[in-house]
Formats: C-alpha cells, structure tokens, sequence
C-alpha cells in the first residue's frame, strides 16, 4: 500500500448548553468518531463570563456578542480535544456552517439545529485558534496521549 498522505492536527470542538440538554452530546462524539479522528481530550464544565468572553474574544463589538456569552456560560458544556488529518476543516464540515438554517442536512447543525443563536457545538476554525483554544479550555494538561492500536480487543 502507498503510505497514507497524513498530516495530524488537532482542533477544538465543544458541545455547546443547547447540544448538552437535547442529548446529543453521544451523536456529536459519535461523528468525530465514525469519520475517524481520535478523542484525545474531554471534560465537561459551567463556563464562566471572562471565559466565554476570551473564548470569542475575535467577536467582541459585534451586536449578538452579549447573548452569545450568556448562551455559553447558561449550562454545561462538553469541551473535547479530537485529532487526526485535516480535523481542523473535516471538522467545520462534520458540524455545517454557523446558521444551522443554511446548513446542509448530514451535518450537525444542519441535521438538529433551526437558529444561529443555538447551534449546538463550536469548532475552532484554524490550527492557530485550535492551539489557541486547547490551551484556554485544557490547559495544556489534561488530554491524553494515545494512539488506536490493533490490539484485538474482540474476535
Ligand atoms: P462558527 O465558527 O460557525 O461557530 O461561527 P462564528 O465564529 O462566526 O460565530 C460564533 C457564534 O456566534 C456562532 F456559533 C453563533 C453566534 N452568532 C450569532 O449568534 N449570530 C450571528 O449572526 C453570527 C454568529
């Protein structure tokens, strides 16, 4: 077989309030994983105003920025770490684009969602802003490092 053209990146993805309490946080995961990136981080917590606010800090001064804090800090959400080629862009594909209204249905937004202000789950949108975004919801030190093996776990 000719080597694999793999160029392993990671991004930031997050089970936003709205995706939490409509239990879709197993249909999220389950994507990512079904197309075949590795879960190398996952927490859960109440995000709190400088967070969200730091989160989305290219976003400040836009009108709906107020709400989009308050949405993010009104519940739990799900803060994941995936891996693997090109997860960045396969990423914001898997999820749709931000007006679930516009998404194309298979995606996620596209698939459950009906309102920009509740679209269910963010995914960081460079390898820069992943890095960026790890780092403030992780902090550099809880994601596991680990590699799929072929260990026959069943026969
Ligand atoms: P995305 O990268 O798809 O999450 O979209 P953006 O970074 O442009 O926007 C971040 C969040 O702001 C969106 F997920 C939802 C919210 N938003 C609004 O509420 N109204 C808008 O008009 C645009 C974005």
């Amino acid at each position: 077989l000719a080597p694999l053209q793999a160029h392993s990146e990671q991004t930031y993805i997050m089970v936003k309030p709205d995706g939490v309490q409509r239990g879709l946080v197993g249909e999220i995961i389950s994507r990512f994983e079904k197309k075949g990136f590795t879960l190398k981080g996952l927490q859960m917590c109440i995000c709190d105003k400088a967070k969200a606010e730091e989160h989305y800090r290219d976003l400040e001064g836009k009108p709906f920025f107020p709400n989009l804090v308050d949405y993010i800090c009104s519940g739990p959400v799900v803060c994941m770490v995936w891996e693997g080629t090109d997860v960045v862009k396969a990423g914001r594909n898997l999820i749709g684009v931000t007006n679930p209204t516009d998404a194309a249905p298979g995606t996620i937004r596209g698939d459950f969602g009906v309102e920009v202000g509740r679209n269910l789950v963010h995914g960081s949108d460079s390898v820069e802003n992943g890095e960026r975004e790890i780092s403030l919801w992780f902090g550099g030190t809880d994601t596991v490092e680990w590699e799929p093996t072929m260990t026959p776990w069943i026969k």
